[in-house]
């Protein structure tokens, strides 16, 4: 019989022991993506249908390396197995949305909370509350149950919520970063947080000249 109970990724490694647990959770993570990027479509397309607009230019997803997966155990003090990754990396399943708008961003954000399978785990709002380099985002670690054979298992997502202005600054940074092993000069530092501040000011006066715009079409 299917058990109607949510099971934990911890407890469901542990049934899976003979079968090839890396594998197991790997179609866990990549179902998870599926399932929140189904539900991303959904909202846009209502929204399409309803508003006659599109909240989402477009979605990204990945599973993270193995290699990536193995350094942040590393950095944060832990062993490289299997439970510890389940455990402690948040990102293993990552999904970037890409909105026109800041106000697109809370928009999806709330949407996708108030769902009644998705369980909101925590919120980092970079967006109020700026990285000291300046990045912004909107970061969501959420769970949602994937249904197997034998029941369901709680499976975690990160979700990475942007406007196409501060995900374009993010890339670059993050190729500045790789090509100086982190250690940027600090005037490159400088003009990336003078950067930073020309993307907030202009997604707000994008805003404020859709806000003016849809005034005078509505
Ligand atoms: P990669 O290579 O992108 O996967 P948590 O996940 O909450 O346990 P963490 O990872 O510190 O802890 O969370 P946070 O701050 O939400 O960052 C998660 C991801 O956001 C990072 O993943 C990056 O993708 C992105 N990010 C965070 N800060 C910055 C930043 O200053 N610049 C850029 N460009 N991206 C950032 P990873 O694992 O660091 O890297």
């Amino acid at each position: 019989m299917i058990s109607s109970h949510i099971n934990t990724m911890e407890s469901t490694i542990k049934n899976y022991e003979g079968v090839d647990s890396w594998k197991t959770i790997i179609l866990l993570y990549n179902a998870a993506l599926k399932e929140i990027g189904t539900k991303l479509e959904i909202l846009n397309d209502e929204f399409q249908h309803v508003h006659r607009y599109n909240p989402i230019e477009h979605i990204k997803s990945r599973i993270k390396t193995p290699e990536s997966i193995v350094r942040k155990l590393k950095r944060r003090g832990y062993d490289s197995t299997i439970e510890n990754m389940v455990k402690y990396v948040n990102d293993i399943a990552g999904i970037r949305v890409i909105c026109s708008f800041t106000s697109d961003i809370y928009r999806i954000a709330d949407m996708l909370a108030s769902q009644s399978d998705i369980r909101v785990l925590s919120i980092k709002d970079y967006i109020k509350n700026p990285k000291e380099s300046g990045y912004k985002s909107y970061h969501m670690i959420i769970s949602v149950p994937i249904f197997l054979s034998d029941g369901a298992v709680d499976t975690k997502v990160e979700i990475q919520i942007r406007t196409v202005a501060m995900d374009f600054w993010a890339s670059l940074e993050h190729k500045i970063n790789y090509k100086f092993s982190d250690n940027v000069p600090e005037h490159i530092k400088r003009d990336l947080r003078s950067c930073a501040e020309m993307v907030s000011d202009l997604d707000a006066k994008m805003m404020d000249l859709n806000d003016q715009v849809s005034t005078i079409i509505d």
